[in-house]
């Protein structure tokens, strides 16, 4: 329903029909939105007064405060009944791929002046753009500034910013 957030119907992915366990015929794709949400093997849209009320809507793609730890009860029914419980957009996430995993930084051998390149990529939810990544190497007392690489091709769309 939001007028400024694309939403695309898909029939196809990567010029073939899309396949079946991805929604064949017809899904729905959100972009900057959780999977959850990309509704597949759709047949039917429809506005409605009140949030839809199906089970996976409910009970699936939630974040709920740990003290929950059951379905059960009269606190966690009203939890997992309650929009501020579900996850919509995309959580900001950052990975870092190099060093890569298992690889090592002989430490003990390095010389002034030798410099080694940490990289990694970052994105978030709903098209934000990523304004900052920083890096420490010691257990987050102090924090170094990240250069932003974007790719040549267009991520944006608007004042969106999109990942691959
Ligand atoms: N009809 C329908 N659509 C659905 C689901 C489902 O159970 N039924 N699962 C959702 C979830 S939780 C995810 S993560 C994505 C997975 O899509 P994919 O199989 O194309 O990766 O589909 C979503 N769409
Ligand atoms: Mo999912």
């Amino acid at each position: 329903m939001d007028p400024m957030n694309d939403v695309i119907l898909a029939y196809e992915m990567n010029d073939l029909p899309l396949p079946p366990d991805h929604g064949y015929p017809l899904r729905l794709v959100i972009p900057g939105y959780v999977g959850g949400r990309q509704v597949k093997w759709l047949a039917k849209v429809w506005v409605s007064e009140e949030e839809n009320s199906s089970h996976y809507h409910i009970w699936d793609n939630r974040v709920l405060p740990s003290l929950i730890t059951e379905k059960d009860g009269e606190f966690a029914e009203t939890m997992f009944r309650h929009p501020d419980t579900a996850c919509n957009e995309q959580n900001l996430n950052s990975v870092i791929v190099k060093p890569a995993q298992g690889e090592r930084l002989p430490l003990a051998q390095a010389k002034a002046g030798q410099s080694y390149r940490i990289e990694g990529y970052a994105y978030d939810g709903g098209g934000h753009e990523v304004e900052r990544v920083e890096v420490s190497l010691d257990d987050g007392q102090t924090w170094l500034y990240c250069i932003r690489r974007f790719p040549d091709y267009p991520i944006r769309h608007g004042k969106k910013f999109w990942t691959w």
